[in-house]
C-alpha cells in the first residue's frame, strides 16, 4: 500500500472511531398540556444511541421520570418530583418510564438504544396502569 492510500485509510479509521465515541444529549420537556394532550412528555418514543443521555426538563411542576422496564443490567432510576431528570443509557434495548404521579392518564414514554429490541417481549409484560396500556400497545406497535 502506498502512503498515501495509507493514510486515507487511517483517516477512515479515525473517523469512523470518533464518531461512535460521540454522545449526544437529548430534551425532553415534561408538561402540563401539548396541543390537546395532558401530562405528558414532549417526547413519547426516541432512539438514542450507547451513552447517551436524555435530559427530561421540569418545565411544568408534577412530574417525575421511573424507569419500569429496561435490558438486563442497565441501572434503575427514579426522579424526584418537580426536578429535572437525567440519565445515561449504557446499555442496548428498549426502556419504558413513566410519571409515577400521572402513570394512569398516560404518560409514559418508550427509549429505544441502539436500534435493540431483542427485550421487547419483557417490555410487553411490564405493568402499566389505565390510559398507559393502550397508548404503550401503540407505541410498541410503531417499534
Ligand atoms: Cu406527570
Amino acid at each position: 500500500m502506498s502512503f498515501s492510500k495509507l493514510f486515507v485509510f487511517m483517516m477512515g479509521i479515525l473517523c469512523f472511531v470518533s464518531s461512535n465515541a460521540i454522545s449526544e444529549t437529548f430534551t425532553i420537556d415534561m408538561l402540563n398540556k401539548l396541543g390537546k394532550e395532558r401530562m405528558v412528555y414532549s417526547e413519547k418514543v426516541i432512539s438514542i444511541n450507547i451513552n447517551d443521555e436524555i435530559l427530561w426538563k421540569s418545565k411544568d411542576k408534577g412530574h417525575n421520570v421511573e424507569l419500569i422496564g429496561m435490558p438486563e443490567g442497565a441501572k434503575k432510576y427514579k426522579s424526584k418530583i418537580s426536578k429535572d431528570a437525567s440519565y445515561k443509557f449504557t446499555k442496548p434495548g428498549i426502556y419504558l418510564y413513566q410519571c409515577t404521579p400521572h402513570k394512569a392518564m398516560g404518560m409514559i414514554g418508550l427509549v429505544i438504544v441502539a436500534k435493540d429490541k431483542s427485550n421487547l417481549d419483557k417490555i410487553k409484560k411490564v405493568k402499566v396502569y389505565g390510559k398507559s396500556k393502550k397508548l404503550l400497545k401503540k407505541f410498541l406497535k410503531s417499534l
